[in-house]
């Protein structure tokens, strides 16, 4: 497979038929910007001021080289993904071609967004973009499960969608290496007390391991897989910050999900807990740094945003596929198990954030007194997620988050 290089990206648009009529390829101006862990990303705008992204699966993962090789299907998968979730959600950053000989696709640009976790670092609003993403969270998981889909299509599209390689990666890296130990975990010395004290709890080990059973079973629904705040654009949503006022046209809130090259079939509860864990970890930053009313709000958005996810579900509800098989029971009762499912995926995103490989900013920044209680709060928060999954609720959730972030 050919490499795409910044010097080899206007060819390359030239021959796409799909592309060369959105952006002059003889003026374009192209960057790599890929900052994440598996691809080559690549920014480019024509003299008109005409843009697009392009991104290419290597095949290897970036951020250790070839000696970690992965399949470049990786790209036809988050190219499946996409056209699956633009279906039933707006909040979808939008594909606009899929080279599937060279594994690359072409996706709007969006620049005039800003990564999420980037504006949360910096102290930004986040307004109600947790809220956001767990109604697409809800939009994805009604549309397609066997609910939207009907029971024999659920099953197709579980058949033809599956990633063992992705999958593999979240395996290992959200779901084992962090309870284990691994030559690839590491925190900074002071948090190694912490560590040792979680690693010989047995609850917490039989959790995660309980976690990965309900990951590699249950197939509910095709999961973006990697919802983190990284995997997401904002754009607006500042309550009149920056000149325009709250709830103005300029600062309409924006939200586009993006990166789900680890989408699969799983358990719902794996999204929702993703993004609840680095919202948490968000707050656990901002009280480390003195931020307490700003840390409490940011920890207000697991229960917020499951609300939002319920009712999004509900809404959804009437128009599920053979009403009469499903009764209003049915959700009633299913409703509690994806919560449970949050709490539990949420707790090992929290560790393997803290511990594992590919560790996040908002922790990472952080000077060695605050980061030391930032990583103490959320490996604390992560035993309390997990090991008390089934019976957790959410003012206890907060009164432990503001708890272990007092340092
Ligand atoms: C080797 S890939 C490491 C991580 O990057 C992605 O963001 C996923 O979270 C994955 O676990
Ligand atoms: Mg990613």
């Amino acid at each position: 497979m050919s490499v795409l290089s910044v010097d080899t990206v206007p060819g390359y648009v030239a021959g796409r038929p799909a592309l060369r009529g959105l952006v002059d390829p003889e003026t374009l101006a192209v960057s790599e910007v890929g900052d994440g862990n598996l691809n080559l990303v690549f920014r480019c705008a024509d003299a008109a001021g005409r843009r697009l992204v392009l991104k290419q699966a290597l095949p290897y993962v970036r951020l250790i080289g070839p000696d970690w090789p992965m399949t470049e299907l990786r790209a036809t998968r988050e190219a499946n993904a996409i056209r699956a979730h633009s279906a039933v959600s707006g909040d979808v950053c939008r594909l606009i071609d899929f080279d599937e000989s060279r594994y690359v696709l072409a996706l709007e640009d969006l620049s005039d967004h800003e990564v999420f976790r980037t504006r949360l670092n910096a102290g930004g609003p986040h307004g109600q973009v947790a809220e956001r993403l767990a109604e697409y969270v809800a939009e994805v998981a009604f549309g397609t499960s066997f609910l939207g889909l009907g029971e024999e299509e659920f099953r197709r599209c579980a058949a033809a969608t599956a990633n063992p390689e992705l999958c593999a990666i979240t395996e290992d890296l959200v779901l084992t290496e962090p309870y284990l130990g691994a030559e690839r975990n590491s925190v900074r010395p002071a948090l190694e007390p912490v560590l040792a004290w979680l690693q010989v709890d047995a609850a917490w080990l039989a959790a995660a391991m309980a976690m990965k059973h309900r990951f590699l079973t249950g197939q509910e629904a095709l999961l973006h897989g990697d919802l983190h705040t990284g995997s997401v654009f904002v754009r607006g949503g500042c309550g009149g910050r920056g000149g325009s006022g709250a709830g103005s046209e300029a600062d309409r809130l924006s939200v586009k999900a993006f990166d789900s090259e680890f989408a699969c079939y799983g358990p719902i509860g794996f999204d929702l807990g993703l993004l609840w864990a680095n919202m948490l970890f968000a707050g656990a930053r901002a009280a480390a740094l003195g931020e307490q009313d700003r840390a409490r709000s940011l920890f207000g958005t697991v229960e917020s945003s499951w609300r939002r996810f319920v009712a999004r579900m509900w809404q959804r509800w009437p128009d599920r596929c053979s009403p009469a098989k499903y009764p209003d029971s049915y959700l009633t009762g299913w409703l509690p198990e994806i919560l449970r499912d949050a709490f539990g995926f949420a707790g090992c995103e929290a560790a393997r954030r803290t511990i594992g490989l590919a560790k996040v900013s908002d922790l990472e920044t952080l000077e060695d007194d605050a980061y030391l209680v930032a990583g103490t709060a959320m490996l604390r928060l992560s035993r309390m997620l997990l090991v008390e999954r089934n019976t957790l609720a959410f003012d206890s959730l907060v009164r432990t988050c503001i708890g272990v972030t007092r340092g």
